[in-house]
């Protein structure tokens, strides 16, 4: 029930174009250690920045489909949907499809965030918990990919079947369809979605010392942006005119010039920087691409192409559909163009700024609301996501549940919702998936910026 995912397509001037060097992030665990909270002595109260981000892994552990290991840390969350053709990954929203488009792009957005930010998932201590979810991920994505027939299942369930349901994810019984792409089924965007995703995730793992798995995520990654390459064309083609109202997508050369991008930071090899460039709408080299990484940021600032609501979360016409989610991944491309020496100062303040007013910030219900549930003590009780809004087996689930004013009977931690509109207004009503839903995507970029914002704290 998302808008379709806008951000992601100005990835192409987001990525520093350079292979990784080592321990690109990791190798500053123990620089400009500050204080977790801002030491700001009058005004909003500080951010627990740590606890977000601990809150923010708990809320991917609650999207997670398939058989659920023994330590799963969502009690209320069992074993779902074993019988999909591929089992595992993660629901996508509020809702029960495994949607391939948003998916890729969001794991891609996550891995960004380790690879860049490791040293704040090190000092939030959640570095082991973004490595579990970040595998469930990348295992899903290799099981979808069969190298020998050259398909690629991306999506699971049919967005108007699952949507007539409301109910917990352990009790569907819809029909949940196996779309696949290959030869003569188009989908190069989302199979390079998934490349990009693959490829971060082989550089992910190979710091973290998994040698063999960072192989078998590298070499999936390769033979699937191979596939694409050969096989240009929008999945959206091969969809049902119902089906494209889902995430519909209109170009392949974002996804195809990132996943050129992150295959030749992980591999080092220049035809992989070639081919992103060709994909490119223009030729990029560095200069350009940081030109234009300067001028989209400068364009989300005051006096910039957006609006601003009342309290300062920045805000679009083309992104009022999860309003929050947008202004969480630009803050996080914020924080990257700031370690790459791009205006360091106005981006980390505008970054930590954006945050902030998503963690408490904000004038709804009195002030210090968190549009992350979970955190402090005000927060949405009645998101637009089915499973936290029933209660506990043998009660049955409905309608009624989706309804009903009376809040979730299970708390979503770490769930960003949508967010509010332009005059800072916002209600906690579960029928609104506008505003009141939660996405793989929405807390992507926000998880990420986690993992960046304590480095704000030196300069604020
Ligand atoms: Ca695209």
């Amino acid at each position: 029930m998302m808008a379709p995912m806008l951000v992601f397509v100005l990835t192409v001037v987001l990525l520093r174009i350079e292979p990784i060097r080592g321990l690109e992030s990791g190798a500053s665990d123990t620089r400009r250690r500050a204080p977790e909270a801002s030491s700001t002595p009058a005004g909003p109260p500080p951010k627990r920045y740590n606890e977000a981000l601990r809150l923010s892994n708990l809320f991917y552990y609650a999207q997670r489909s398939g058989k659920l290991p023994a330590n799963n840390p969502v009690p209320w969350r069992k074993d779902s949907a074993l019988l999909d053709c591929v089992v595992g990954g993660f629901y996508d929203a509020g809702d029960h499809v495994k949607f391939g488009f948003p998916f890729g792009a969001a794991m891609t957005m996550l891995l960004w965030g380790v690879v860049r930010f490791r040293d704040g998932y090190v000092y939030a201590g959640q570095l082991d918990d973004v490595y579990t979810i970040s595998k469930w991920g990348l295992d899903y994505m290799v099981n979808s990919w069969d190298p020998f027939r050259e398909e690629l299942v991306i999506q699971v369930g049919d967005g108007d079947i699952d949507h007539q349901f409301w109910g917990r994810p352990e009790d569907m019984t819809m029909p949940r369809p196996c779309l696949k792409i290959g030869v003569n089924r188009d989908g190069s965007d989302v199979a390079a979605d998934y490349a990009a995703a693959l490829a971060a995730g082989s550089i992910v793992f190979r710091e973290k010392g998994d040698v063999q798995y960072a192989r078998e995520l590298l070499l999936t990654a390769e033979s699937i942006y191979d596939f694409a390459v050969n096989n240009r064309g929008l999945y959206s083609n091969t969809l049902s005119a119902a089906q494209q109202q889902y995430y519909r997508s209109t170009n392949d050369k974002d996804e195809m010039c990132v996943a050129g991008v992150w295959l030749f930071k992980a591999t080092g090899d220049d035809k992989y920087l070639y081919q992103a460039e060709l994909a490119a709408v223009r030729g990029h080299r560095e200069a350009h691409v940081r030109g234009g990484y300067r001028s989209f940021l400068k364009g989300w600032q005051p006096g910039g192409f957006v609006q601003y609501t009342p309290c300062g979360l920045a805000w679009s016409e083309q992104t009022y559909w999860g309003s929050n989610r947008h202004a969480a991944n630009v803050a996080f491309a914020a924080l990257v163009a700031a370690e790459d020496g791009i205006a360091p100062e106005v981006n980390r303040k505008w970054a930590a700024e954006q945050i902030n007013y998503i963690l408490g910030d904000n004038p709804h219900d009195g002030g210090c609301f968190s549009y992350e549930i979970g955190y402090g003590n005000k927060y949405p009780l009645r998101p637009h996501h089915r499973a936290a809004s029933c209660p506990d087996p043998p009660a049955t689930c409905d309608q009624r549940n989706l309804n009903t004013d009376n809040p979730s009977p299970h708390i979503l931690y770490g769930g960003l919702v949508g967010g509010p509109i332009l005059n800072d207004g916002y209600n906690d009503t579960r029928p609104d998936y506008v505003h009141n839903e939660v996405a793989l995507d929405y807390n992507s970029g926000f998880q990420s910026a986690l993992a960046g914002r304590w480095r704000c704290n030196t300069l604020l």
